[in-house]
């Protein structure tokens, strides 16, 4: 693939290393002329203690693993490039948000919370999306989510969430999942999490792809403009192709065809030039502003909702390179919430400050002193100062002093007036007790998770209800299912009475008040979607209707969709008028489940196996309520399984709309007609 190489492409390629065609040595420089035998004394001896080859490799193997997250282990990353749509001079002085011309490198690293580094990646999770902008004035990092809000206020509680959630220390069961006993514990006793636990509930936390997946800063953080003035701020990235999600019958048993789902989505749709597209938002709220609202905007468990302040859109994130090594770029990527450059500054919101401090202390353990000099986590600006040594040190500093203030070397480095780009902390004014206290403007739990259930469409509800369901249905301890429905009735009655009959605990006794408003920007089903590069599977045999077949790929493909052909065994399948196609995926490394849609155009005389098989993947699809299409021979196995003429099923009857018609039938993604309400 052609490469683009930019500022900090260019400073990684100076640390990249191609072995093809090399000769091999030592990591001391000593060229190697046998790597297959240990030294032994005779050849059925024993290893002798002067192989220093032996002991440098099989030391280095030892060494090989850094101690993964302690959250967000599973994590993926790529990296891409920022364009500003328009100058953002008038709220802050930050270099990479002055000139839309400027394109500043970025890193991404998407993640979910829970799973160690093996986890399957299609578990019910809150997924990261954090981002390393390299600009000029040094690294800015957006360690976000793809949910706006969290479950706690204080970070002091952070270490008990996650214990709470990670498999239980007893057993060490389940891995990278909220359905069991201790996770809901700890949320029946800690109500502050109910407007989270609404948002995990829902489909967010089962995306399609982290292309298709909003990501949100969650905290307040200031702007700065030149004149010192400051405005809070919330960053938004709103995906170009739309927020999609899975279903959850799909997404527990992508876990099982496809534990790689999103790693491979990313990384197969880079390299076919199908790159990420994101574009960045910000809501604006004046200082003098701070008090207007019903919610105090230093609460994490809350957000500012859209219809009262706006998105503005900013610029657009593309991530267009795959990594070279995993390892030494996604693994070792450091990101800090408090890194931020001149223009950016804090708030006081209690999370936020706390993970300030964890962020920078966590990398020091898990990655190193020097993790900063690390080609990933280099800055693309120059750096001077008078720290030195330390563990796994690159640098070689010249020179005597090491010390500030000096007159041997002049006092340099030098301090950098705030005029001249050095960075000065917004002098906000601060007032009160030292106090370990909550706010009394942080003490509402309940009215955002109620305005977040008011805001769903009746299938969101749906599924929020059976996601609490299959999650409490999971926990063996009949009272904290209790202490759950009880805080469920405090958002909704309906959901909670829902609910408390399928987890067998009693219905809430108070009557929850009605909520009227809703903030439509909050459905998923208000998307504006996009239908490009979702997959097509199309089942196909030999001596399928070659021209049709070819004509309507070729539309399809023309709407950057991506077919693939599933058939009976690997190779090329001929069909009518010398038209052939080469078969992706066998009904046994296939599956149903990796595919957005189906095209069933079969073949001439195909076997029992073919038919029985393709009846099986179009049910399936059915199920999961994709669109599924039936060319040539195909309408006679799709109609064999009863489900022509429901909502979604196309049969191609000589029709000339009907590529358009499966194309139109991709973009609906879901037919949700099809479903039954159990409640
Ligand atoms: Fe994190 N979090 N977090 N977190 N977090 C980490 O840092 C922590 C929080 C988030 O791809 C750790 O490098 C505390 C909110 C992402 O490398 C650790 C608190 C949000 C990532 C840590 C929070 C996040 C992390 C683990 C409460 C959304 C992955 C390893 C104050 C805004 C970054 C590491 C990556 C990772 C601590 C809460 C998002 C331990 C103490 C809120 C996306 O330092």
């Amino acid at each position: 693939m052609e490469r683009n190489w930019n500022k900090k492409d260019e400073q990684l390629k100076k640390f990249t290393q191609n072995n093809d065609g090399e000769e091999m040595a030592s990591n001391e420089g000593t060229k190697i002329s046998n790597d297959e035998n240990t030294l032994k004394a005779g050849e059925r001896g024993p290893t002798l203690h002067e192989d220093f080859l032996f002991q440098e490799k099989l030391g280095h193997f030892d060494r090989e693993r850094i101690p993964e997250r302690v959250v967000h282990a599973r994590g993926y990353g790529a990296h891409g490039e920022f364009r500003l749509y328009k100058s953002l001079a008038h709220l802050t002085k930050a270099s990479f948000l002055q000139d839309p011309n400027k394109v500043t490198p970025v890193f991404v690293r998407f993640s979910q919370v829970a799973g160690s580094r093996g986890a399957n990646e299609t578990n019910r999770d809150v997924r990261g999306f954090a981002a390393k902008f390299y600009t000029e004035e040094g690294n800015f990092d957006l360690v976000g989510n793809n949910i706006p809000v969290f479950f706690i206020q204080d970070s002091i509680k952070f270490p008990d969430l996650i214990h709470a959630v990670k498999p239980e220390p007893h057993n060490e069961i389940p891995q990278g999942q909220t359905a069991h006993d201790t996770f809901w514990d700890f949320i029946g006793s800690n109500t502050e999490s109910a407007h989270m636990m609404m948002w995990i509930m829902s489909d967010r936390t089962i995306p399609r792809s982290f292309r298709m997946m909003e990501g949100f800063g969650v905290h307040t953080f200031r702007l700065v403009n030149r004149e010192g003035t400051s405005h809070f701020v919330k960053f938004h990235w709103k995906p170009v192709l739309g927020a999609h999600s899975l279903t959850w019958d799909e997404a527990q048993k992508i876990g099982g065809a496809d534990p790689d789902y999103h790693r491979r989505d990313l990384w197969e749709n880079i390299e076919m030039g199908n790159f990420a597209e994101y574009e960045l938002g910000i809501q604006v709220i004046a200082e003098d502003d701070e008090f207007m609202f019903d919610f105090d905007i230093l609460d994490a468990t809350k957000l500012w909702p859209e219809e009262e302040v706006p998105v503005q859109i900013i610029g657009k994130m593309t991530l267009n390179r795959n990594v070279d090594n995993v390892f030494a770029e996604t693994e070792q990527i450091a990101l800090h919430p408090g890194q931020i450059v001149p223009g950016i500054d804090f708030s006081n919101d209690p999370l936020l400050q706390g993970r300030i401090f964890s962020y920078a202390d966590t990398q020091l353990y898990r990655v190193g002193t020097n993790y900063q000099e690390l080609p990933i986590n280099r800055p693309v600006c120059p750096i001077h100062n008078n720290q030195r040594d330390g563990q796994g040190r690159i640098t070689i500093n010249r020179g005597q002093v090491a010390y500030h203030k000096n007159s041997l070397a002049d006092n340099t480095p030098s301090e950098v007036p705030p005029e001249e780009g050095g960075f000065s902390t917004y002098r906000s004014t601060v007032k009160g007790f030292k106090e370990r206290k909550t706010a009394p403007s942080f003490k509402d739990h309940y009215s955002q998770a109620r305005l977040f259930w008011n805001s769903m469409s009746p299938v969101e509800k749906d599924h929020i209800i059976e996601a609490f369901s299959f999650e409490l249905g999971k926990v063996k301890t009949p009272y904290v299912r209790q202490h759950v429905v009880d805080m469920l009735g405090r958002i909704s009655s309906e959901l909670a009475a829902i609910v408390a009959k399928e987890v067998a605990v009693n219905r809430p006794k108070e009557k929850q008040v009605d909520v009227t408003e809703s903030s439509p920007a909050l459905s998923l089903m208000n998307q504006v979607r996009y239908p490009n590069t979702l997959k097509v599977g199309v089942i196909i045999d030999k001596g399928f209707a070659g021209s049709l077949t070819e004509g309507i790929i070729a539309q399809l493909e023309e709407a950057e969709l991506i077919p693939v052909f599933i058939g009976e065994e690997l190779g090329d399948v001929q069909g009518t008028d010398g038209v052939s196609v080469s078969i992706d995926d066998t009904f046994l490394t296939g599956s149903p489940l990796l595919y957005d849609g189906l095209l069933v155009v079969g073949g001439k005389e195909p076997s029992r196996y073919f038919e029985r098989k393709a009846r099986t993947f179009i049910r399936d699809t059915y199920n999961h309520f994709k669109p599924i299409g039936a060319l040539g021979q195909g309408a006679e196995i799709v109609g064999s399984t009863g489900i022509s003429g429901k909502p979604g099923v196309l049969v191609d009857e000589d029709d000339t709309n009907f590529a358009d018609d499966f194309i139109s039938a991709m973009a609906t993604m879901r037919f949700w007609e099809r479903v039954y309400r159990k409640a």
